[in-house]
């Protein structure tokens, strides 16, 4: 009886598989239907320039961990972007100071907070995961670490970052900007805040040719934080979350709002409940809205989410979070659905 029901079952997957042109992968024993593997999926539209590095190795069959590195190591440094390592914008004191983490499809996972002077702050991660038995390290004994296991200590600290810094503190005034990406937007039908896109961190999930997911997050954080401040990016379960079995989640925005849910977490266990990507995503950014709902007006929170069948989505507190993917078949900037319109 069990082995026709199995059966059954595998041929219903077949078929939907044959209609849609999907392809079957069979893991730990069970039968997933894969829509679109391998793909990744990036905060942000400079999230289209990291998949395209990601897209690098599993274009060629390699490994969602090593994809997910190699992804986010290009903004990291890409001087020109100011929410992420080299370039990135100081805290109140002039340092700038960054926060990783990586996640693989075994909940292996490792985390730098606070790290200054090096520009691979995922890489850091990485090792603090392959090569040491914790899954933290913070501040100096990150560095140390780092410059133990080779790496350059580097000046960080653009000029353009510094001048922006020192226009700061002129009225010292700390406010997160709420962060959008504006080029897909037309400002005369979607109200929002105008400037030049302010993105932030990148969250980046992939999954690889054998079906295996991995995450990657990092940040320089919050502009003009109190020196030593840590936010979601680097903590595994609020900035990013990896679930072999279930799907991948991360985040991007107020730190402190995505660790009071951990909300990434949250995301992935949505998803194993049964939701979409989008309504998982939907779900945690209301819970957001639900605690301060005064707060949530003023700030910015976006969550994307894989999940195990390469179904993609997302959902903000403000118009204007965007999010990257990129497969065999696509390579496009998606606008995410918000809670503010
Ligand atoms: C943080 N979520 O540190 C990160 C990213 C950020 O503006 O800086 N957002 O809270």
């Amino acid at each position: 009886m069990a082995s026709r029901r199995k059966f059954l079952q595998t041929a219903a997957l077949g078929s939907a598989a044959a209609l849609s042109s999907t392809k079957l992968i069979a893991r730990d024993k069970k039968i997933y239907n894969i829509k679109d593997n391998p793909v990744v999926v990036s905060t942000w539209g400079f999230g289209q320039t990291a998949n395209a590095g990601a897209w690098e190795i599993l274009g060629k069959g390699g490994r969602a961990l090593d994809a997910v590195e190699a992804g986010v190591k290009i903004p990291e440094a890409d001087p020109t972007n100011q929410t992420i390592g080299l370039g990135g914008l100081p805290d109140r004191d002039g340092h700038v100071t960054l926060d990783a983490c990586i996640m693989d499809e075994n909940y292996n996972c490792g985390s730098v907070m606070c790290l200054e002077h090096i520009v691979h702050a995922i890489s850091v991660a990485r090792l603090v995961m392959e090569k040491t038995p914790h899954i933290v390290l913070a501040g100096e004994g990150a560095l140390q670490f780092a410059l133990a296991n080779g790496f350059k200590k580097e000046n960080l600290l653009t000029p353009e970052s510094e001048k922006a810094w020192k226009e700061w503190l002129k009225t010292s005034n700390y406010h997160p900007e709420i962060n959008v990406e504006n080029r897909l937007y037309d400002k005369s039908k979607d109200p929002m805040p105008g400037g030049p896109s302010n993105h932030d961190t990148i969250g980046m999930m992939a999954m690889d040719a054998n079906g295996n997911l991995s995450g990657a997050c990092t940040t320089s954080g919050l502009a003009y934080k109190i020196h030593g401040r840590v936010g979601d990016s680097p903590i595994i379960g609020a900035g990013l979350y990896v679930d072999n079995e279930i799907g991948a989640a991360t985040s991007t925005g107020v730190g402190e709002e995505v660790i009071r849910i951990v909300g990434s977490h949250l995301v992935v266990e949505l998803m194993r409940q049964g939701k979409s990507p989008e309504d998982a995503c939907r779900e945690a950014v209301e819970r957001i809205v639900k605690r301060n709902p005064e707060k949530s007006k003023d700030i910015q929170v976006g969550f994307v989410a894989l999940n195990k069948k390469g179904e993609y989505g997302a959902y903000s507190l403000q118009p204007g979070f965007v999010y990257s993917v990129t497969g065999k078949t696509i390579n496009k900037i998606f606008p995410s659905k918000s809670f503010y319109k």
